[in-house]
């Protein structure tokens, strides 16, 4: 058995074609138009924003023959923006023509309460009968994605399933054996694995449709996400291995912390029922990722056997090395995404490029965040922001954007301000959280990974007037970090606040709490998890 993935060059089928291999299938690339044809059952990851996808369909020859395949009923499936293209066009490129399989436009969710983009596990509610859904128990699957098709009475008989985030999508859509999805199922864990085996075993897809089939009347629920965070770094005798600090410091009695080998962590973390996976490489900052391209190696063989999304900041920033060759931000970026990363991490490049923005107003479309959104989409760049607190006296002692804390500062000071900081936390510059991360969101980043250097690794709980701030300053997904000692912690940061995601490095690292203990005591206190 084999199968043929549209690959177009664009970013990450790495992890399509893992999951792919995992189920023990041959996977071939589509070499010309004809093999889109040709092939016997082909796969097609859609990567990017609808118009860089729908162009690079057009100048590959690829349009025409798509449209045959579907028309002519022959095995096709497609995944998020390929799922999007299968419809006339989207908000997100007016004027581009999509392949015009469904009638009508993909819309952008609309401003409001919720998170843009969807980043995370959300339910489907089925509206007929497949083969593809056989396996399947109703587990919550991987989304990333701004914009959504809207549900239409104009193309009933092509929806497979929809989900519920602030408006009702259409989440798959299935006719004969053509298939198309707009949540990951090869980042969907075991639930996403047994769905694409069905789509890649079985001789044909024929749906039930229709009668017979009772809709879920139930919304279907987002759930917060529990991040496992491994930070990388070599230690004194040259191996990668993952440490974690006490508020930035990583040494015992002069030695790195060496608290295990990062690609073994990390499938157990997936084992164990993480969410996601966030690889820091902390010392990126100083030693060029690409030199020696630990990490890239790292983030393959992670990804061969991880099935929930991968994270991977550290040293996302231009470099000229020593032969004087230059690589840019979206060089770092594009071998990671290589590599199998689904979402890269800025830190101290984004503090810079933020600084400047302020300064001059303009965007100019070269800085790294610009850069790498715009080829990979918003949803793949993530600004891990390293802030500290400085308390002042009276609000009349900085310009920058205050609080007026519970936890008064060493001389009972009641008001603090939260500094940005860059390499690793080593230097504090003049701008605070809320111009970082304001500045980020209108320069294309999709979510905030929100340490905190006072926090971290102190077990005594989320910073959760900083995540406060924060959380009410953008409208991209935020994710929690730093501090987190034990379940209690998670429940009280989604009580407390409407963070999106939690993140913690050190109990999971020591064993101190298992992720699926924290997720029993998140739901117990009523939030919803996978
Ligand atoms: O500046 O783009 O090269 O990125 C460097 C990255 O490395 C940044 O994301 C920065 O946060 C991270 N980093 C740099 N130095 C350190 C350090 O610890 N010395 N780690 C560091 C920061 C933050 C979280 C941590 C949580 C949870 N670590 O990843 O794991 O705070 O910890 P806890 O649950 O144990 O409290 P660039």
């Amino acid at each position: 058995m084999s199968v043929t993935l549209l690959d177009y060059g664009a970013g990450n089928v790495r992890s399509v074609r893992n999951a792919i291999r995992k189920l023990g299938i041959t996977v071939q690339d589509v070499q010309d138009p004809e093999d889109i044809f040709t092939a016997e059952k082909l796969i097609f990851p859609g990567v990017g924003s609808f118009g860089s996808v729908m162009d690079r369909l057009q100048a590959l020859g690829y349009v025409e023959p798509l449209q045959r395949r579907i028309r002519e009923n022959k095995h096709f499936l497609g995944i998020c923006v390929a799922f999007q293209a299968l419809y006339e066009g989207s908000e997100e490129s007016p004027g581009v023509a999509g392949l015009g399989i469904l009638p009508g436009q993909v819309l952008r969710f609309p401003p409001g309460k919720l998170a843009v983009p969807q980043i995370g596990w959300n339910g489907i509610r089925l509206h007929k009968q497949s083969p593809l859904f056989e396996d399947y128990n109703g587990e919550k699957l991987y989304f990333v994605h701004s914009y959504h098709a809207p549900v239409s009475k104009n193309s009933t008989e092509w929806t497979l399933a929809t989900t519920d985030y602030g408006v009702e999508f259409v989440s798959a859509v299935s006719h004969k054996n053509v298939a198309a999805f707009q949540f990951h199922p090869e980042k969907s864990g075991e639930a996403g694995l047994k769905i694409l085996n069905q789509y890649l075993t079985r001789k044909d897809l024929i749906e039930v449709c229709g009668a017979g089939v009772v809709v879920d009347p139930k919304k279907t629920r987002m759930a917060k996400r529990i991040i496992a965070c491994l930070d990388v770094r070599t230690n004194d005798n040259g191996d990668l291995v993952v440490t974690k600090g006490d508020q930035y410091d990583v040494r015992d009695a002069g030695e790195v912390r060496n608290l295990g080998k990062p690609v073994e962590l990390a499938r157990r973390y997936y084992e164990e029922g993480a969410d996601e996976v966030t690889f820091l490489n902390i010392t990126g900052f100083r030693d060029f990722p690409m030199k020696d391209q630990p990490m890239l190696e790292v983030l393959q063989k992670t990804s061969e056997n991880v099935f929930v999304p991968l994270t991977i900041g550290g040293g996302i920033r231009e470099f000229t090395d020593s032969e004087g060759k230059f690589y840019s931000s979206l060089d770092v970026a594009s071998a990671y995404f290589r590599a199998g990363a689904d979402k890269i991490s800025i830190g101290s490049d984004a503090v810079y490029v933020a600084e400047q923005f302020i300064s001059s107003g303009v965007k100019t479309g070269k800085s790294s965040i610009e850069q790498i959104s715009f080829v990979y989409g918003a949803q793949a760049v993530v600004i891990s922001v390293d802030p500290q607190r400085v308390y002042v006296k009276s609000p009349e002692n900085t310009s920058h954007a205050l609080i007026t804390t519970k936890y008064p500062g060493p001389e009972g000071e009641k008001y603090c301000w939260y500094q940005c900081t860059v390499k690793g936390g080593r230097e504090g510059r003049d701008l605070d959280v809320v111009q970082l991360v304001q500045a980020c969101e209108k320069l294309g980043a999709g979510e905030i990974l929100l340490n905190c250097i006072d926090k971290d690794g102190t077990n005594s709980g989320f910073d959760i007037e900083l995540i406060n701030l924060v959380k009410n300053s953008v409208s991209i997904p935020v994710i929690a970090s730093s501090g987190a000692g034990s379940a209690r912690h998670f429940c009280e940061v989604f009580q407390k606040t409407n963070t999106d995601a939690a993140l913690a490095a050190g109990i999971f690292h020591r064993k101190e709490v298992e992720i699926a203990e924290v997720k029993k005591s998140v739901q117990m206190s009523g939030v919803e998890v996978r």
